[in-house]
């Protein structure tokens, strides 16, 4: 058994009393690119990782909610399932519960009390959707603790993302969610962030997913990222469509004239990531590594040049593992943006080399070295079926 699972049902001993009835687990993701194209209609190319947030479960005769987070000191949090359920006093892990369980109700689902402990071992603040990765966990909790066992992924990643949208109030897109949901092992998960249609895009074998962490932690992001968003509404408006996934990048030169220059270059972000996001799983599919990596250096000089969210650490450590790979696969910033990780794709067997050029070529902020992480693209949310 893991060190979490022992944590988990300990922690669950010691807050309630007994066993859980059962255990749901929800994966953080590493989005391989497609990078803030979500809630403009687009595509995004994410892997599900290793790393996740359990919770041991068991349901309650009676309508309240406990829940405790080993994570936060064995925090605790209790309410009752009416409408609406109000925010905690201090915000934090527990609006994320809550906000989870208050779209559950509306929806009709999820009327069932519960106890639960919850445990994860996603780094936080990374950039790798510790906090969507609980929303799921959340939502597939409550459903299973009433019974609803045939609730679709998609349907479960939405009102986890209404919770972070109207709840909690980070006005993300659908990606993280989706992706902690929804994905299978083996193959990172092309989504239509429009249509909702989604592909699973086989990892070929021996192909290593490496997540470095920059060491910057991302400062006041929900500002910025309000803003980016906010700039990519105003250029879809000008150009008099829905959302930039309905022009191409003729269409939108058309429109120059219509933006300010900077949000022209916004937007010319995201008509590029995303021609370049089905470019690279087209890549994947035909197990073509160095066309990946082309694609993911061009979004990360996308990022970096026109949409304004990559940083000079994340530069230096994409260009230190860009360098090291080669034409054996390639590397970018992952994420929001402002810091946070990078992310590189390689063959396994090079895998130690990359890791000592890292290791010999960056350093932290604060001098130290980063926090390297080998991933397999894992299965998507959802109950535990064995102890592991
Ligand atoms: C954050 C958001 F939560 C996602 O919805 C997405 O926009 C991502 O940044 C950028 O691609 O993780």
């Amino acid at each position: 058994m893991s060190a979490l699972h022992e944590r988990l049902l300990a922690g669950f001993g010691s807050a309630f009393g007994g066993n859980p009835d059962f255990v749901v687990r929800a994966p953080g993701r590493v989005n391989l690119i497609g990078e803030h194209t979500d809630y403009n209609d687009g595509f995004a190319l994410p892997v599900a990782i290793g790393v996740e947030t359990r919770i041991a479960v068991r349901p309650r005769p009676d309508r309240l909610v406990r829940s405790v987070a080993l994570d936060f000191d064995g925090e605790v949090d209790g309410f009752w399932i009416e409408t609406p359920i109000r925010r905690a006093e201090g915000a934090g892990w527990r609006d994320y519960v809550r906000g989870s369980v208050d779209v559950l109700a509306r929806r009709g689902f999820g009327h069932t009390g519960v106890d639960m402990a919850i445990a994860g071992d996603i780094p936080k603040g990374t950039g790798l959707s510790s906090s969507a990765s609980l929303e799921v966990a959340v939502c597939h909790a409550m459903l299973a603790a009433a019974g609803h066992d045939d609730v679709p992924a998609t349907e479960i990643a939405l009102m986890a993302q209404e919770a972070e949208n109207d709840f909690v109030g980070m006005r993300c897109g659908n990606l993280d969610q989706i992706a902690s949901a929804a994905t299978q092992a083996g193959a990172a998960l092309l989504i239509d962030c429009r249509s909702l249609l989604l592909e699973a895009v086989t990892v070929p074998d021996g192909t290593a997913v490496m997540i470095v962490q920059s060491g910057v932690v991302r400062g006041l992001v929900e500002g910025h990222y309000n803003r980016r968003r906010a700039q990519c509404e105003e250029a879809a408006a000008a150009l008099g469509v829905k959302a930039l996934r309905d022009v191409d990048l003729a269409g939108l030169e058309d429109g120059r004239a219509c933006m300010p220059e900077e949000t022209f270059r916004r937007a010319r972000h995201i008509v590029t990531e995303n021609a370049r996001t089905l470019d690279a799983a087209g890549a994947l599919r035909a197990g073509d590594l160095a066309s990946l990596g082309r694609l993911m250096a061009e979004s990360h000089v996308s990022m970096r040049d026109d949409f304004g969210i990559t940083v000079e650490h994340t530069d230096r450590l994409s260009a230190i593992l860009a360098k090291a790979i080669g034409e054996r696969g390639g590397a970018r910033q992952t994420g929001g943006g402002f810091g946070g990780a990078v992310v590189a794709v390689m063959p396994v067997e090079i895998v130690e080399r990359v890791r000592e050029a890292v290791l010999n070529g960056y350093r932290t902020p604060d001098g130290g070295s980063p926090l390297i992480m080998i991933e397999q693209a894992s299965a998507g949310a959802g109950l535990l079926t064995e102890a592991r």
